[in-house]
């Protein structure tokens, strides 16, 4: 019998990835969408035809309680999260409602519908949680034992929702596992995140729509790996007989510079320091300096491996936002 799969976050980056996913193996989808007059219903409604919308909102019980009663899943998929860290420090409450709160919302829906010993869930915790202070393993990276140390209300938030998803596990026997994604991009990544806006932003430049760039810290360190590979990771994790934790990452680090050099080079730019400002306004009050994530668990138990590397992620976005900008 197919599965069916409920997905919090569907107009998101992942969500598409996942549900396209799901899809190809055949799984029945519903997935979460807010607001009465969601901005991106019409691309999901275009892009995912398949998808069954439910309007819910996961800092409202109630609405998840309902969206379960409709779908009654056997996957539980919460990707919902105020998700930009910059963002986070300026709406503190918020984020901290949205991605930590909400995530207790989730559970307690499973809870209080009885389903803790019928739905698998996933939580999206992140590498954000490790802070890039405390560099225990250096050369090896973060790994599932690694100490917390979240450096913005984004990480704090995550934190809790990470902790309060293993409680959950403990405390009700419930199959809730947590995916601790280190930063996985593509042609579905939000022009707010800094590899979508190199990548549009070189586009533009090469198509002489615009003649600049203005970021803030470029010489924090990420690793970088492709938002499709990532979603077939969540997939496996509910698919094994016992829930956990696991890191999925590339196990490379690659600095923002490093992204400008590649991006500008796809477009035959050798140097690109004359095209970039830096602006204050893209500074953050902490900031992650340095992250590398060990996905050795993932690799050995899940049998998952990322197979889009640092230079393909670059030319498949470049190319990407190229498309778009001529075609506009
Ligand atoms: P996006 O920012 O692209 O998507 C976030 C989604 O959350 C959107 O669909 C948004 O919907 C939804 N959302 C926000 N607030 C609410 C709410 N109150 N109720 C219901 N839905 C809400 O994130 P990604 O797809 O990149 O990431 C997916 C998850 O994985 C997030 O939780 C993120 O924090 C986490 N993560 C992401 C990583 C990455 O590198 N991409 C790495 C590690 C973790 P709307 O359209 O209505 O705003
Ligand atoms: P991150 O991604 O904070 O790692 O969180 P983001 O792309 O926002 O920043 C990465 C690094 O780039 C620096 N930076 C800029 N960032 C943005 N957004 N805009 C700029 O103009 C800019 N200039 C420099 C940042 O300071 C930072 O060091 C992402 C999100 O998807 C989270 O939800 C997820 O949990 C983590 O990845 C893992």
């Amino acid at each position: 019998m197919n599965k069916t799969a409920l997905i919090t976050g569907i107009t998101g980056q992942d969500g598409y990835h996942l549900a396209k996913l799901l899809n190809l193996k055949g799984y029945q989808i519903f997935g979460v969408i807010r607001g009465q007059q969601n901005p991106k219903r019409n691309d999901v409604e275009t892009e995912l035809p398949y998808v069954k919308l439910i309007e819910a909102d996961i800092t409202d019980l109630s609405s998840i309680i309902r969206a379960i009663n409709i779908s009654n899943p056997d996957e539980f998929y919460n990707l919902a999260a105020i998700s930009h860290v910059g963002y986070s420090f300026k709406d503190p409450i918020l984020t901290g409602n949205v991605t930590g709160l909400g995530v207790l919302n989730c559970l307690e829906a499973i809870r209080l519908t009885s389903n803790e010993k019928k739905i698998r869930f996933y939580q999206a915790s992140t590498s954000e949680m490790f802070g890039g202070l405390d560099y225990n393993r250096p050369g090896k990276g973060y790994d599932e034992d690694a100490l917390f140390h979240p450096r913005s209300p984004y990480g704090v938030a995550k934190l809790y929702g990470h902790w309060i998803t293993k409680n959950y596990r403990e405390s009700y026997g419930i199959h809730a596992s947590c995916g601790i994604l280190f930063n996985h991009e593509g042609e579905k990544r939000g022009l707010e995140f800094v590899t979508r806006k190199i990548s549009n932003a070189v586009a533009r430049i090469h198509l002489g729509l615009q003649d600049h760039i203005e970021l803030g810290n470029l010489d924090s360190k990420r690793d970088w790996g492709y938002a499709g590979d990532y979603v077939e990771g969540m997939w496996r994790m509910l698919q094994q007989d016992e829930p956990g934790d696991y890191v999925l990452a590339t196990g490379e680090t690659h600095s923002i510079g490093d992204f400008l050099e590649l991006a500008f080079k796809e477009v035959g730019i050798d140097d690109w320091k004359p095209y970039v400002k830096q602006n204050p306004e893209f500074m953050r009050p902490a900031e992650v300096d340095i992250l590398l994530g060990n996905p050795e668990k993932a690799e050995k138990v899940l049998g998952w491996k990322r197979k889009v590397d640092f230079s393909k992620l670059v030319s498949m976005m470049v190319q990407n936002d190229l498309a778009i900008e001529k075609n506009k």
